[in-house]
């Protein structure tokens, strides 16, 4: 916190922008500047407590690089531009863009980071005044397998308990989750649990500092999920561990996958876990009363991601563990607002709520409801899709508060598409590096300068609160999409404040009418499904019925595949990549903190000490890592937490770990393999 004299100052109670536990903090605000964060005790998620992030989210607020004024790009160079003019001319390349192309050559990129608010009404700007489908969010490169492999499995896309139902378990299987890192205070819930006496074990390739706080870690071979959750499967039933009783009442697809599991006995070679250790992983998982999974991007950022959302769903209804407290399949969700940004419908193929675009009842439900016609039908391109389509079909595309250039899979091919654009809008709170690429440059406010919600991991609503006002000429982010639905001539876009538009989402969606405004603003807040407003929200999901339309639970029998880019002679490690606490994503606001920037000023992989040595590489020296996309050159970190052949690089810094990664996508959620490729690495020779 900086000097300011106490007596000016205010406390505003709000959520922090950072990651999906949404944890309530006070901005602390003195004459019209934030200058601090303090605890907010009364937040039931964090009870005062913050991780580094939150407590440093004042500091990117006033930062003199911040946006204050539209740029439109003249001649190749950016130039300050009135709202007037940025707005019109946005409002007439789509125009433009639409009426000669159609719906499908326009490509709207939707922010998790953002208040619901902006998410459902760039959706609905997207659907009303383009009739286009080509609408996704972020969750796409996040949880979208979770999305899809909990739908089929459970009927519901969403983690079944709250955080803090850690303490009701009796074992606390963590798969593919360094929350200790990514999700610090739902990792505190992990943490109180294994002092109350219940157990953690902690599945990870990597012996992350998640993994060091467990009773067991297993390490296994990158990207074998699927062969070894079903050996663990195996031994269950062998055993007969299983629950009969649930099985039968609850479910339906046993034996598709009994019959599946029989040839994962013994998956060590696959795997690298010796099947003693599968069988001690099974029969802890079984024997527990209340076992409760949590997962996270080790699960889902893979070609195989929903498959492997899908085999934990497996597991858990194989031992009865869904539908009561201390048990569950919980997705830790990733950015502040990605369960929002999903809920609002800010996906390609479904309204708020989930409402399928497909339905023709739905879409008349929807033009009844916004005074259109002609909504679409079919299923709009996901957000890498759309950047591979960029040129044809896509012309003209909108990204609202996300960076690709450094975010998404092969930053060179990604830099190249966008480059083939007629025309791209980027609307942010800094200059990133897409914002290069762009022909015109919105400036948005942060989460401090505006009012609104974002929805956490566990299906809680936030309030987010204003505290300051945005510099200079910057607008909040609803109300740019108000003025350019205005000079769209649209209506239905007539909102005076977040509050009203949050109300126009609750009319169409019936999981949330419930949730209205008084009711979110209090602390607590509440959890949807909400129907009704006597209704007291939903902590907990398929308590008697599962989600789906038979209320049963399905069971998928699924093979194990191996990724779609293996280590070979030429490229022959194994490159994970994932997060640093310290930095969030693409560092534009973190980095802007002095303390965050200071832990870590610069990008390093992790390599294992035998590696170093037959390569002659030395502590903190800059090496090669290259792969068939591109190369980067960060410092190496030696270390024995990394396995012999794998590396592991933070996703954070630019012409970094994206310049590797593969762009192959998971069949059924459109993910990429964000978290396996293959590269070599050079010691980089004085010469150089
Ligand atoms: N500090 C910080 N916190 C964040 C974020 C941030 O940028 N910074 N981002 C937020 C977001 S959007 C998200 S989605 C979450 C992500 O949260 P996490 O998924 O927990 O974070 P990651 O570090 O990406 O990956 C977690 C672990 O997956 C492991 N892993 C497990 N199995 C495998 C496997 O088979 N293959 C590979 N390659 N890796 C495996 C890696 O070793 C790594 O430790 O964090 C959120 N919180
Ligand atoms: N290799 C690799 N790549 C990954 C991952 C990985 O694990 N490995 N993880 C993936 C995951 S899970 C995710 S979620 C993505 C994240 O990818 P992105 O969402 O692209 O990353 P961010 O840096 O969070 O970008 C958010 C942008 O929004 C801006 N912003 C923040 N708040 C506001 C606001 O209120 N208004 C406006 N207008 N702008 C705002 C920020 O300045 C920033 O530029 O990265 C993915 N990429
Ligand atoms: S755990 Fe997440 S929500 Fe909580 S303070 Fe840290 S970054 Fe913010
Ligand atoms: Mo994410």
């Amino acid at each position: 916190m900086s000097n300011a004299k106490p007596e000016t100052l205010k406390y505003v109670p709000t959520t922090c922008p950072y990651c999906g536990v949404g944890c309530g903090l006070n901005l602390i605000v003195s004459d019209g500047k934030a200058v601090g964060v303090a605890p907010w005790q009364r937040s039931p998620i964090n009870e005062g407590k913050l991780c580094p992030k939150g407590m440093t989210c004042w500091e990117f607020i006033h930062s003199p690089d911040r946006l204050t004024k539209p740029l439109i790009k003249k001649n190749g160079k950016f130039e300050e531009a009135s709202w007037d003019e940025a707005l019109d001319l946005v409002a007439k390349k789509f125009k433009e863009i639409s009426d000669k192309n159609g719906p499908r050559s326009l490509g709207f990129q939707v922010s998790c980071r953002t208040p619901n608010e902006e998410c459902y009404i760039m959706q609905k700007l997207a659907r009303v005044g383009f009739k286009t489908n080509n609408v996704d969010n972020c969750a796409r490169i996040c949880h979208g397998p979770s999305v899809a492999g909990l739908s089929l499995s459970f009927g519901s896309g969403a983690a079944t308990n709250p955080f803090e139902d850690v303490l009701n378990s009796d074992f606390i299987l963590v798969w593919g989750s360094n929350a200790v890192e990514a999700h610090p205070l739902a990792g505190r819930r992990i943490a109180q649990a294994k002092l109350k006496g219940i157990p953690v074990m902690v599945v990870d390739p990597r012996y992350s500092p998640t993994a060091k706080l467990a009773d067991t870690w297993i390490r296994f071979n990158p990207s074998t999920h699927i062969a070894l959750i079903n050996s663990m499967m195996y031994w269950i039933i062998k055993e007969n561990l299983h629950d009969k009783e649930f099985i039968e009442k609850r479910t339906k697809g046993f034996e598709d996958l009994k019959k599946t599991v029989e040839s994962y006995a013994d998956v060590e070679k696959v795997t690298g876990v010796p099947t003693e250790t599968v069988k001690d992983m099974a029969r802890k998982y079984a024997a527990a009363k209340n076992a409760v999974i949590i997962y996270c991007l080790g699960i889902t950022e893979l070609t195989t991601g929903t498959d492997n959302v899908r085999s934990l769903g497996n597991l858990s209804m194989l031992c009865g563990n869904i539908g009561r407290p201390g048990v569950g399949v919980n997705p830790l969700r990733g950015q502040n607002n990605v369960q929002g940004a999903c809920d609002m419908g800010a996906y390609p193929n479904v309204y708020s709520g989930y409402q399928k675009c497909e339905l023709p009842e739905m879409r008349k439900k929807m033009e009844d409801a916004w005074g259109v016609t002609g909504l679409p039908d079919w299923y709009g391109s996901t957000l890498t899709e759309q950047i591979t389509q960029c040129g044809d079909p896509i012309k003209a595309m909108y990204i609202f508060a996300l960076n690709p250039a450094v975010s998404y899979p092969d930053s060179n091919h990604v830099k190249r598409s966008l480059e083939k654009l007629d025309f791209l809008v980027v609307q942010d709170i800094f200059f990133t590096e897409t914002c290069e690429y762009a022909d015109v440059v919105l400036p948005g406010a942060s989460f401090a300068e505006k009012d609104g919600t974002f929805t956490s991991g566990e299906r809680r609503i936030n309030r987010v609160r204003k505290a300051v006002n945005p510099p200079g000429e910057a607008k909040e982010d609803w109300e740019i999409f108000v003025l350019l639905a205005k000079k769209l001539g649209l209506k239905g876009f007539d909102f005076k404040s977040p509050q009203e538009i949050w109300d126009d989402m609750r009319k169409v969606t019936p999981s949330m009418f419930g949730a209205t405004n008084a009711r979110i603003d209090k602390p607590g807040s509440v959890h949807w499904p909400c129907p009704t407003e006597e209704h007291p929200g939903t902590p907990i999901l398929h308590k008697e019925k599962f989600a789906s339309a038979d209320g049963l639970g399905t069971f998928f029998g699924i093979e194990y595949r191996p990724p779609a880019e293996v280590a070979d002679a030429e490229y022959p490690f194994t490159l994970m990549t994932g997060r640093l606490i310290f930095h969030y994503h693409t560092r534009t606001q973190t980095d802007r903190s002095k303390v965050l920037h200071y832990e870590v000023p610069e990008n390093y992989v992790q390599i294992n000490t035998e590696d170093a040595k037959k390569l002659g590489i030395k502590e903190d020296e800059h090496i090669k890592v290259r792969s068939r996309r591109g190369e980067t050159t960060p410092l190496a970190r030696i270390t024995d937490d990394v396995a012999p052949g794998v590396l592991y690089m933070a996703m954070h810094f630019p012409n970094g770990a994206n310049n590797l990664t593969n762009t192959a996508l998971d069949p059924m959620s459109k993910m990429p393999e964000l978290k396996h490729c293959a590269v070599a690495v050079e010691k980089i020779t004085e010469a150089k």
